[in-house]
């Protein structure tokens, strides 16, 4: 019947644009999804890549710039951000203290040591815990970059550096001084453990972190002072300030001073790109 036919007819066409869309509704979705882990995907800069430090980032991509990277130095699901050097002296730097502005306090006690404090796109401190974590599994040198007011530049170099976990104290192991023009003024600390204002473990009868307004690896008491007050030269005073003795002495504070720590095995890629 050419009525009922034509119903039919109509009837399946209508079916077929309702399955059309219907498949095209599931695919807009599928897509829609497909975006979304795209996205995701970019967001966190990574395809299942959890880099163990800023080496791993810049042999994974060795375009990579200088910035604030997630790492992953324990388990997958402890991500950690930190800024990575991927200029000065080839690159691959994670640093782990930055001073530069004297925006944050460092006169911090035990638990703020342990586990870090600052802004990572300024000055900061990584945690005694995640160095650790960065030194405990890989073999590590050590650079310490300062500058002095006047724009002067200067670095010290160190073949290995490590530390002990928190029930030794954190103690330093540090290798032997490979060069730079500031010269070795960390060679009195190595061996040393840890010291906050509220937690002693310095070689002297008083109490270096409360004296001199750090957190460090003191002795009784040091020859640098990293985390100490942040100040031109000659408004703290002596000892207080972030000198280093072997460049300028116990009475100068640095305007900018990173410590930073790089993986002694060879990177796969090590070439930036001409
Ligand atoms: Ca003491």
């Amino acid at each position: 019947m050419p009525t009922f036919q034509t119903r039919v007819t109509s009837n399946n066409r209508v079916n077929s644009a309702l399955t059309f869309l219907s498949t095209m509704k599931m695919l807009q979705g599928t897509l829609f999804v497909a975006l979304l882990g795209f996205l995701a995907s970019a967001a966190t800069g990574s395809n299942d890549f959890l880099p163990f430090d800023c080496n791993d980032i810049y042999c994974h991509d060795n375009t990579s710039l200088s910035g604030v990277y997630t790492i992953f130095p324990g388990d997958p699901d402890t991500p950690l951000q930190v800024y990575c050097d991927m200029n000065i002296d080839g690159g691959r730097w994670t640093v782990f203290l930055k001073r530069m502005d004297g925006t944050e306090n460092f006169f911090r006690d035990w638990g703020r040591y342990k586990v870090g404090f600052g802004n990572l796109a300024g000055e900061y401190w990584l945690g005694l815990e995640n160095i650790l974590l960065l030194t405990v599994r890989k073999e590590n040198e050590l650079r310490v970059d300062m500058e002095d007011w006047e724009g002067g530049k200067r670095y010290a170099k160190y073949s290995s550096f490590s530390i002990d976990s928190e029930v030794d104290g954190y103690r330093l192991h540090l290798g032997k001084f490979t060069g730079g023009k500031a010269g070795d003024s960390l060679k009195s600390h190595n061996n040393m453990k840890f010291s906050t204002f509220d937690r002693d473990q310095d070689t002297w009868s008083n109490n270096c972190a409360k004296s001199y307004l750090g957190g460090f690896w003191y002795f009784n008491c040091h020859h640098a002072n990293p985390t100490g007050l942040y100040a031109p030269p000659g408004l703290v005073n002596q000892y207080e300030g972030i000198f280093w003795r072997s460049w300028k002495g116990l009475n100068y504070g640095m305007k900018t001073l990173a410590m930073k720590i790089r993986s002694v095995s060879a990177c796969a890629c090590a070439q930036k790109p001409v």
